[in-house]
């Protein structure tokens, strides 16, 4: 477990500012947590006593139900959504030793830390713009370390309907990228999800863009300054990934700064970071 990449890996990491690992994780490992999911779904139609058929559990229809409670009424989409961030298997995983051996040699660190508050299931719904994330760096919306990573992994099959995650290659190279608080465009969308990146068009054209299907299991390592975006999801299912933040205590940057976090901790990018921020 010291050394759980390659040396061909960790360079295709320094190079692009994200890897994919095909089968990373053990099937059961997923599987106890989209099984986790099926039972928060559950409980919610038992609750509210809908007429909602669930088949028992598989892999493939973990989220079965879903669709038709959120049809019933949205917002118990977003008690599913902080509900299964609670789930014991996805805590584990996020904390899991594999994941520390990898921070620790990818960072070259022997001071390994998980995000508090920078873990969490998200859903994208079909068609549904308001969560969506635009292009961004993870760095500005997270602080902690400005060398965190992002373990990404989807739990259902990723497909170009679902809208697979959108990367820049090798845009990390180029450090922190300027931003604006909100979004013109789309006023609605607030927080992290306001942030704007101040020259999208002109910066975000220069780099060749990856956009892995992956499989649940698969897992996307993915750099805090790599610009990304969700896609748009035109499926008829919602897309379900894994988000699980780490950082290091020994980055000067986060050290200097006491490593706080962003917008969930409740602090302002202006207060931390005021050089990056363009009005
Ligand atoms: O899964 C997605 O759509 C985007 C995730 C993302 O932007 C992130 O993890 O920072």
């Amino acid at each position: 477990m010291s050394s759980p990449l390659t040396n061909e890996q960790v360079a295709t990491f320094a190079r692009d500012g994200f890897l994919v690992l095909p089968s990373f994780y053990e099937p059961e490992e997923v599987e106890t947590i989209q099984c986790g999911v099926h039972s928060i779904i559950s409980l919610l139609i038992e609750q509210h006593q809908l007429s909602i058929e669930q088949p028992d559990f598989t892999p493939e229809t973990f989220d079965a139900g879903y669709q038709a409670l959120i049809a019933h009424d949205r917002a118990l989409g977003g008690v599913v959504y902080d509900a299964v961030k609670q789930i014991p298997a996805f805590i584990r995983l996020v904390a899991s030793a594999q994941h520390e051996a990898v921070v620790r040699q990818l960072r070259n660190t022997d001071a390994p830390a998980v995000a508090a508050g920078g873990y969490g299931i998200r859903i994208d719904n079909p068609g549904e713009e308001k969560f969506r994330a635009g292009w961004h760096q993870d760095y500005p919306a997270q602080f902690r370390s400005l060398d965190g990573l992002v373990f990404w992994s989807s739990l259902v099959p990723m497909t170009w309907e679902l809208g697979p995650v959108e990367f820049c290659v090798g845009s990390h190279q180029d450090g922190l990228a300027p931003v604006r608080e909100s979004d013109a465009d789309n006023p609605d969308k607030t927080g992290a999800y306001g942030l704007t990146l101040a020259d999208e068009g002109e910066r975000v054209a220069k780099y060749e863009k990856a956009a892995p299907l992956t499989q649940p299991g698969d897992l996307v390592l993915v750099d805090f300054l790599t610009l990304h975006r969700s896609g748009e999801n035109r499926a008829n299912r919602s897309r379900w990934s894994m988000q699980m933040r780490w950082f290091n205590f020994a980055e000067p940057t986060g050290k200097r700064l006491g490593w706080p976090g962003s917008f969930a901790a409740g602090n302002d990018l202006r207060t931390v970071h005021p050089e990056i921020v363009v009005d």
